[in-house]
């Protein structure tokens, strides 16, 4: 009987169907779910404090508004999405206790430290970038929960990657020679590690496979690799920035960019726990949610109240 109920599941979302929070599922289809959902979950909570760190740096008041506005978004898709994952029966202290105890992962991407104010807007344009183009094939994800959630965060995603973008036009096209050096030099920081963000080869990605055919994964890791890379080199050229990579070359027989080796060591280290701000994040986070112990009892002991208030 279980043969049949997975064999009529997997025939109902190769027809594109969505599976909502009730239907029957494998159990290691709501497991991915749960890994990849609440991953993505603490990736947006983490990726709040590279940015946070230029808050008080801002060098105007515009900058300043729009960075607080793009950090508050990210705390909300950390919200909406723990609240995704809570429909497959996972509680959010279950998720975020398997954060704090180094357990869960979190993109790599933001165990790297945002050096100069340019780190701002190259977040925006190459990891929301990067970001956009892994997400919006999520929309069409077969959970519909995950995929409702990501229609919105897509596109708020998109207003963040333009604003970074148009930071960095403003710094080169008006800024001083120092301002343009900024910004080349966020960019050789920040770019191999936002091509590491789609995650291994596809050869070596053990998820992907299952993944692509419960429809959870609608585009592999290379392919949303190589399409970020063509969009994103027209983008340098009329920044007027250069990629930190000699191999990259426009294949005319492919029709796509050729580019250099990732160097995966990096990759395994940093996913590992070992990046340049691994510790500090995961600290940052802790202290957070210790800090925020009083809140939480006092949120508890108020809604006793009014319960014992509704009961007399
Ligand atoms: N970092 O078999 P696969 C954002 C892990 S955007 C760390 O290929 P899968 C917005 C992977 O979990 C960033 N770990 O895995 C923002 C797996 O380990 P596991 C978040 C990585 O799941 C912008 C193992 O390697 N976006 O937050 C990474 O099929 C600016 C093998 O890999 C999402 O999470 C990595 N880069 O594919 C916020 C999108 N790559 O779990 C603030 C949703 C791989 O077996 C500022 N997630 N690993 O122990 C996904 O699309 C997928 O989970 C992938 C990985 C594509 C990330």
């Amino acid at each position: 009987e279980e043969a049949q109920r997975l064999a009529a599941f997997e025939a109902r979302v190769g027809e594109g169907e969505f599976v909502e929070a009730k239907d029957w599922m494998p159990d290691h289809y709501r497991k991915t779910l749960v890994r990849q959902i609440s991953q993505h979950a603490h990736s947006e909570i983490v990726g709040m404090l590279p940015e946070g760190n230029w808050v008080t740096r801002a060098p105007t008041l515009k900058r300043k508004a729009i960075l607080m506005a793009k950090i508050q978004d990210e705390g909300g898709h950390g919200l909406y999405l723990y609240s995704a994952a809570e429909t497959l029966g996972t509680s959010r202290d279950q998720m975020l206790e398997a954060l704090h105890s180094g357990k869960a992962k979190y993109s790599s991407i933001f165990n790297y430290p945002t050096l100069n104010w340019a780190d701002i807007g190259v977040i925006g344009w190459l990891v929301d970038g990067a970001a956009i183009m892994n997400q919006v094939p999520l929309c069409r994800c077969s959970y519909a929960p995950y995929a409702r959630a990501m229609i919105r965060i897509c596109r708020e995603e998109s207003f963040h990657q333009r604003q970074g973008y148009e930071s960095l036009l403003v710094m080169m096209q008006k800024g001083t020679p120092e301002q343009k050096a900024l910004v080349q030099d966020a960019v050789n920081r920040w770019w191999w590690p936002s091509l590491m963000m789609f995650g291994p080869h596809d050869k070596d990605s053990p998820n992907s496979e299952q993944s692509m055919r419960w429809g959870i994964k609608r585009i592999s890791n290379d392919d949303l690799r190589q399409k970020f890379v063509d969009a994103t080199i027209p983008q340098a050229e009329v920044l007027g920035v250069t990629v930190p990579d000699p191999d990259l070359k426009w294949n005319a027989e492919r029709e796509h960019y050729d580019f250099g080796a990732i160097d995966w060591d990096e990759f395994w280290r940093v996913v590992g726990g070992d990046g340049p701000c691994n510790r500090e994040r995961l600290a940052t986070r802790v202290k957070a949610w210790d800090d925020g112990a009083w809140v939480r009892e006092a949120a508890l002991a108020h809604a006793r109240k009014q319960a014992t208030k509704a009961a007399a």
